[in-house]
């Protein structure tokens, strides 16, 4: 080996912290055991940021190697009519007041061809919680992009609008989610979870099921062949061990269904929210999330840093701190920008793969189930 590859190599391998919390973790995540609850909580409290980092780098390229998954999709937001007042909001508003909008099925559909020409393999559609709107809103407006749209994969309907939906129809979640299932939904998005945590969903969020009805919707989606991914919304009230929590009882339903494909911390953003005194997150928090994600789950094999969340710079990092996924082209973002966020409302598909090269990860593109898309001019197809 010469110098410079065994330098190489060594910078690779070695792990350096002094961090004396960390040492033990460290060989627990060589061996591939289990970390613990308090370990999540020494890996939150670590002012070592760089060596959490490097722990959930090596997870990361132990599971991925230098390959960064991204995908080229569109959100549509059919409504910000909301029956919840959640404090972390500024997307929802009351029916009748100033500035709503609910898309009339045709409007939905027109909007899902808009924005760039490349073809879009997914649809991610969420919404308000309507008080008027039945399920068969919802059921006509997914089949009727199935129509439209047969080669793009419909990841819709959050955990809480799914219960919302089945409470309204009063029908159970799994009538519901079979319903939704048979219109066209292929997978759910993993929003609505925010923090699981009795004490802190009271005051972000006390409109929305509780944590236990979110895990149960999910594991129900699961046991019924849907895939789902799932959220943490942090940097509001909650604090270490409830994040701690979080993810752990995310990886009890996991080792149950399988069913989770990507976590996605969210930083709270909240400009013309209700709790717009609390002040943004810092880079080092949303990277310290990303890491102790990527290590606390050890039974979901994506970890995604959404470059709109944390800015498309942070999210280039993030590929170095435990993130294999940057979501994608999002064409038009609305949740957070009416939360004040400055970032591009879409990113087309050179700029993602540009940023992950620049990062010195290998772009992957993805569609929704993480197989490789091959693209034609204005088409493309995947890999089965
Ligand atoms: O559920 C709402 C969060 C989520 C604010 O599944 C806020 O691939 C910050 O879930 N500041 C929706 N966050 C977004 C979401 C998502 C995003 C990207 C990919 C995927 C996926 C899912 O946004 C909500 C809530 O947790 N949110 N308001 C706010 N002011």
């Amino acid at each position: 080996m010469t110098d410079a590859a065994e330098r190489g190599s060594l910078a690779r391998h070695a792990f350096v912290t002094d961090d004396p919390a960390l040492a033990p973790i460290a060989e627990k995540v060589a061996s591939g055991t289990r970390l613990t609850f308090e370990d999540g909580v020494a890996l939150y409290r670590s002012p070592d940021i760089l060596a959490v980092g490097w722990l959930a780098n090596s997870v990361r390229e132990r599971l991925h190697g230098d390959l960064a998954y991204f995908n080229v999709n569109r959100h549509i937001n059919p409504t910000n009519v909301c029956v919840a007042s959640c404090r972390l909001c500024a997307f929802g508003r009351k029916k009748g007041a100033p500035g709503t909008y609910t898309m009339a099925l045709e409007e939905a559909w027109t909007t899902a061809a808009e924005g760039y020409t490349e073809a879009v393999t997914e649809f991610h559609i969420v919404g308000g919680l309507h008080p008027d709107l039945p399920l068969e809103y919802f059921l006509d407006l997914v089949s009727g992009l199935k129509e439209r749209f047969p080669l793009v994969h419909v990841k819709a309907f959050t955990m809480v609008e799914v219960a919302f939906l089945a409470k309204r129809a009063k029908l159970s979640i799994r009538e519901t989610l079979e319903r939704v299932r048979a219109a066209g939904v292929d997978s759910l998005p993993g929003g609505g979870a925010e923090i699981f945590a009795d004490r802190v969903r009271s005051i972000i969020c006390d409109h929305k099921i509780n944590g236990n009805e979110w895990l149960e919707t999910a594991e129900t989606a699961h046991q019924l062949g849907l895939r789902s991914n799932a959220t943490m919304l942090y940097g509001h009230v909650e604090n270490d061990e409830d994040r701690v929590d979080h993810l752990l009882r995310l990886r009890a339903v996991q080792d149950r269904t399988g069913g989770f494909q990507t976590f996605i911390p969210l930083a709270f953003h909240p400009a013309n929210t209700a709790l717009d005194h609390l002040p943004r997150t810092t880079g080092l928090t949303d990277m310290k999330q990303i890491a102790v994600g990527r290590l606390m789950l050890d039974n979901f094999p994506h970890i995604k840093s959404y470059w709109q969340m944390v800015s498309p710079k942070m999210a280039q990092i993030s590929l170095r701190f435990g993130a294999d996924d940057i979501d994608g082209t999002v064409i038009e973002e609305k949740i957070y920008h009416d939360a004040g966020a400055t970032t591009p409302q879409g990113m087309r598909r050179e700029e993602l793969m540009r940023l992950i090269t620049a990062a010195g990860r290998v772009p992957f593109e993805r569609d929704t189930m993480y197989r490789a898309v091959t693209r034609t001019e204005d088409t493309f197809t995947v890999a089965v």
